[in-house]
Parts: structure tokens; sequence; C-alpha cells
């Protein structure tokens, strides 16, 4: 399938913002700077669809793209960043957790993980409660343009062992810099939940 078209709707932090025309929804979820932002402007050939910063935190709402007037991709603020207050954490993980919890129209989980790096106590805790929840879930670990072809493999072992992932289990590799294999990652995350298929 191809993104032909994409548009920001709406940003919301309660439930009564959200949209309501039931539409399905893909989610981005996902440790503070790890790139959801980014990966959302690359699948999308977008330069500044979604906001990105070098300075984690970024994304403090829920904001709702809409792709081919189809589908919503949900670009969720990130987890796990230390130099923020205790409120404003508390606040944030609110705000994620009163989506995740219970959103019919959401069908699909994209959890990024930073290739480079172990998962963090707080990426297990949040792979563990989306599966509790019973959404379906796909793992991408991002920023693979700085990773050798050897390090990627061993990545991967990491990454599989510590989310305790399985064989059938999902995890692909993407760099939003340099975009390698992004028609098949959209295909991958997208085509089977999307109806326009041209
Ligand atoms: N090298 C490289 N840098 C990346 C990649 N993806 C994102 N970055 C950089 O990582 C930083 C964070 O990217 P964002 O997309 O804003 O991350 P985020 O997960 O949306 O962050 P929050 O909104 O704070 O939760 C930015 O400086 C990006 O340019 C990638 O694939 N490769
Ligand atoms: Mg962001």
């Amino acid at each position: 399938m191809r993104i032909k078209q994409s548009e920001f709707i709406t940003s919301a932090v309660r439930k009564p913002q959200y949209p309501t025309d039931e539409r399905v929804e893909i989610a981005f979820v996902g440790r503070s700077n790890v790139g959801k932002s980014s990966i959302i402007n690359a699948l999308t050939n977008r330069k500044k669809l979604a906001k990105v910063s070098q300075t984690p935190g970024k994304t403090k709402l829920i904001n709702f793209f809409l792709i081919n007037n189809d589908f919503y991709l949900v670009d969720l603020p990130g987890y796990g960043y230390a130099k923020v207050s205790k409120a404003e954490k508390e606040s944030w993980g609110k705000t994620i957790e009163d989506y995740l919890a219970g959103r019919e129209e959401l069908k699909r989980v994209v959890l990024l993980v930073d290739s480079r790096h172990k998962p963090t106590a707080d990426d297990i805790l949040m792979h563990e409660w989306i599966l509790h929840y019973g959404y379906d879930v796909i793992v991408v670990a991002t920023k693979s343009d700085k990773l050798s072809n050897n390090e990627l493999r061993k990545s991967e072992k990491v990454i599989r062992e510590t989310l305790k992932l399985q064989k059938e289990d999902k995890l692909y590799f993407f760099s939003s810099l340099n975009k390698k294999g992004k028609d098949e990652l959209i295909n991958n995350l997208f085509e089977d939940l999307a109806t326009d298929l041209d």
C-alpha cells in the first residue's frame, strides 16, 4: 500500500478530545527520544508532520494523524524521561494509560525500542502491559543507522531475549534517517488494517 495523504487532525490529553469517527488506529509508543515522531514523519514522507526534537519530552499530547482518509497513526508522549518533575511524569503516565486502557479503535501498538541499547525496565513493562490489554504488538528497533550489520544481529538477539519475544513475534529494524526498507515496513505495519489498498 502507499501513503498518499497524511494530515494532522487533533491533539488530545483526555478521552473526550479523541477523534470520534471510529476509524482504525495504530499507536506508536516508546521511551522519550526513541524516535516515535521521526518514524511517523519518515513513513509518511513528511518532514514536519509530527514534531521532532533533540530534547526528550517533546511530545506531551496524544497526536492523531489521518492517513489516506482511512486510518489514524497515533503519536504518544514518551515515557522514561528522567529530567521531568514527578508531577509531570504522573500526568504523562495518565495520558498514555487512559488512551491505551480501552481504546476500541486501537488495533495495533508499535513499540519502539532503541536498537543501540538493551530494552529498559520501562520498555519491558510497557510490552507486558500492551500484551495484557490484548493488543496486537509489533516491536520496531529505531536508529539502526547507528549500528553495523554485526551489531544489528547482536541487538536483535538482546531485544528478543529481553522482551521475551516468541519466534513468531515480529521485530523490525528501522532508521528514520536513511529510511531503508520503508515500503516494506509500511506494508508490515499498516496493510492488513487499511481498507484503501491502492
Ligand atoms: N540517527 C538517527 N536519529 C534519529 C532517528 N530517529 C530519531 N532520531 C533522532 O532522535 C531524536 C528524538 O526523535 P523524536 O522523533 O523526537 O523522538 P520521540 O520518541 O518522538 O521523543 P518524545 O516526543 O520526546 O517522546 C531527534 O534528535 C531525532 O532526530 C534515526 O532513525 N536515526
Ligand atoms: Mg515525539
